[in-house]
């Protein structure tokens, strides 16, 4: 078994669903959770000044999506054949368009979250929608390609939740749209019994680092 380090920040952003594809693979690794004013400290390190990055047996790689297609064939949540693997990947680039989109808005900028909800507006209906009918043509559900789960889920489950952790409070109830197919594909990743577990224990863990990351701005 190969030595994995995973490095990221505490939240679950570009990183979880990698950490989710090792923990359904049973795949042992080191889940390094950084402040973000430790970065200056690796960034020598980040073959592209970006994280996350995943260490196996030293050597550093980089860009989430290539982590986690490489974590998911390890852990068998990548099909082999080949058209079922580019509806995987189609779902997966769909999801970081639609963040690239999102996180390339200005944050210095006065209108940043009249932008960002601009951008909601126009951009949900354009990547989610689009997504949503894709993996209705894909199937009945509740996966979103073929009938287990696979790395697709594991990002959609993980726009859903940032979806309903933050983004959708910037519009009306109006505004927002319930995709169907997206919402049964993530419910089914959330009551996936490693998932239960995986997020019983980042609760668990989620107050000691809370408490090194303040003892740690302390001590600056
Ligand atoms: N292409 C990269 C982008 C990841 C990315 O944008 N990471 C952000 C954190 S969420 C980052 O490291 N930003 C630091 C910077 O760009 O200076 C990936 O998919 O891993």
């Amino acid at each position: 078994m190969p030595n994995i380090k995973l490095t990221y920040y505490d939240y679950p952003g570009h990183a979880e669903a990698i950490r989710l594809a090792l923990r359904i693979g049973e795949i042992p690794f080191e889940d390094i959770r950084l402040h973000p004013s430790e970065l200056p400290n690796i960034e020598d390190e980040l073959p592209y000044g970006s994280l996350p990055t995943l260490s196996v047996d030293g050597e550093v790689y980089s860009h989430s999506s290539s982590i986690l297609r490489f974590v998911g064939k390890q852990a068998g949540l990548y099909p082999n054949e080949e058209l079922a693997a580019l509806r995987v990947d189609e779902v997966i680039d769909t999801i970081l368009d639609f963040f690239h989109g999102l996180e390339s808005l200005d944050k210095d900028v006065e209108s940043y979250f009249d932008d960002v909800k601009k951008y909601l507006i126009n951009s949900v209906p354009r990547y989610l929608g689009g997504l949503d009918s894709r993996l209705k043509q894909f199937g009945d559900g509740p996966w979103a390609v073929g009938d287990s789960i696979s790395i697709a889920d594991l990002a959609v489950y993980v726009c859903v939740l940032y979806i309903k952790a933050g983004a959708f409070e910037l519009l009306t109830p109006e505004e927002v749209v319930e995709y169907e197919r997206l919402r049964s594909c993530a419910e089914a990743v959330r009551e996936h019994p490693r998932v239960i577990e995986w997020n019983e224990c980042v609760a668990n863990k989620a107050a000691a680092l809370k408490q090194r990351h303040s003892e740690m701005q302390n001590t600056r």
